[in-house]
């Protein structure tokens, strides 16, 4: 009789004793009360309302109204079992004019939730800015203008000085990659812009913000642990050539180089200032200085990886034409609703190659997750593919800690379906689901998995 061998059950023990178990989520995203207590727009808020450009016309108005759910949704998440949190504030909430006059309302608002979140054992770990820029800050130029990383410094002062006392863990900027090139490249993002050459720029300004913010972050919390969160896609050749294997090697400049390399001080990678030619960035005499300011840690959002093969050069403002590359759809893999295929060794490639080539100090996993058509069946989901995903995700972890990654932390993204921006409510990315309509939570398999996980529990 043959044998039926059982996959060997993931244990929280095979980690690091003092490992990071984390969940994620980002202000617009989640907290609604866009108009209340002195909030003003950001960019979300006016490119939402725009026709056309989120679909079914959503908006992060309501989003799961965790401002006034904080202290239920906390207590959820304690009872998952998680030790820590990663949020973002929204800066326009804190600061309506970008700068200057503060509102004092919105500041109040994380000092609670970072008490509420301490009360129940659960360790804050903030993004400062996860791509809500405030409108006024937009209509003086944004992040086109080199103003914009001045003023992301006196928001950074302001709630150091406000939180440090308490809130220890900080990052500056999320996806900086996705503000630039999906916000100013391709216009799928806030604020909408098409032009190839100001997404460089906005990414230049973007870093910018980031290595004058880390400073600061350690003047005003000397305990503080500091660093940037990336959005690596680790870039695979379609095949062995030698045209392959250089089209990826060009890809990965524009994925992941540019980013990953001026924050770890080696500057801009000269083959892709060669390539982008006129396009490149404007930069000033002691800006890679800045942005070089050593980190605590680098935050690692995982999610897919690409795959591409070699095309003709064109001089065309499209990074991959001008980059010479195809991205290859391959059939008969796995994906997620969003279509984004599943490869867990992607995770470990990536883990282990940032380790070896960029030698960080600390990584943690600040996102990893995925969309799935989720079912309601007698008020349940039984959302077993997101399931696997995670528990794919967490061993490809591990494989890359056994490879010598210095991995302290794993954040799943997310704890609640949120506003998936230009996807508004219809890709559900949570191990809670939310009803948009009455605010009821309801947890998923996934997250009663991750319960047992952390508890060391069986299902
Ligand atoms: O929802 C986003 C998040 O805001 C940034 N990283 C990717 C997630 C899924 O698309």
């Amino acid at each position: 009789m043959t044998q039926v061998k059982e996959k060997p059950a993931l244990l929280r023990q095979a980690f690091p004793k003092n490992f990071v178990w984390g969940t994620a989520t980002a202000s617009y995203q989640i907290e609604g009360a866009a108009n209340l207590e002195g909030r003003s727009p950001s960019i979300w808020d006016v490119f939402a309302k725009m026709p056309g450009k989120v679909k079914n016309g959503d908006t992060g108005d309501v989003a799961c109204d965790h401002y006034h759910r904080y202290e239920s949704d906390f207590d959820l998440m304690q009872s998952l079992g998680f030790n820590a949190y990663r949020f973002s504030m929204s800066w326009s909430r804190v600061l309506p004019n970008g700068r200057g006059q503060v509102n004092q309302k919105g500041v109040a608002f994380y000092d609670r939730i970072v008490d509420a979140l301490l009360a129940r054992g659960i360790e804050p770990y903030v993004t400062l800015y996860h791509w809500d820029l405030p409108q006024v800050l937009e209509e003086t130029g944004g992040w086109l203008n080199r103003d914009t990383a001045d003023a992301f410094v006196e928001y950074t002062d302001l709630m150091t000085n406000a939180l440090g006392d308490r809130l220890k863990n900080w990052a500056t900027l999320n996806e900086p990659w996705c503000s630039a090139f999906l916000g100013h490249g391709v216009g799928i993002h806030a604020p909408g812009k098409t032009d190839f050459a100001a997404s460089l720029q906005a990414a230049h300004h973007l870093l910018l913000a980031h290595g004058q913010a880390m400073p600061i972050i350690r003047q005003n919390v000397p305990d503080a642990s500091a660093g940037i969160v990336l959005n690596p896609a680790p870039v695979y050749p379609a095949s062995d050539s030698s045209e392959d294997l250089a089209a990826a090697h060009r890809a990965d400049g524009f994925q992941n180089r540019w980013y990953f390399d001026p924050v770890f001080g080696k500057g801009y990678p000269e083959d892709l200032w060669q390539a982008y030619g006129k396009h490149a960035p404007k930069i000033q005499d002691g800006d890679l200085e800045k942005i070089a300011a050593p980190l605590d840690y680098i935050g690692i959002n995982y999610y897919s990886r690409t795959v591409v093969k070699a095309a003709p050069i064109q001089d065309t403002p499209f990074p991959w034409a001008l980059l010479g590359y195809e991205h290859m759809q391959l059939e008969n893999v796995p994906r997620t609703f969003f279509d984004w295929e599943v490869y867990p060794q992607g995770l470990t490639d990536f883990l282990v190659r940032l380790q070896n080539e960029y030698q960080p100090k600390s990584i943690l996993i600040t996102e990893n997750g995925a969309t799935y058509q989720d079912q309601l069946h007698n008020s349940q989901i039984n959302d077993l593919e997101r399931t696997a995903y995670f528990e794919q995700h967490l061993s490809a972890s591990l494989k890359a800690i056994g490879q010598g990654a210095k991995l302290h932390g794993y954040f799943a993204w997310s704890f609640l379906d949120n506003f998936e921006w230009a996807e508004g409510y219809e890709k559900r990315f949570g191990m809670t689901y939310v009803d948009f309509q009455t605010q009821k939570r309801i947890v998923k398999h996934s997250g009663r998995w991750f319960q047992a996980f952390l508890g060391e529990k069986s299902l």
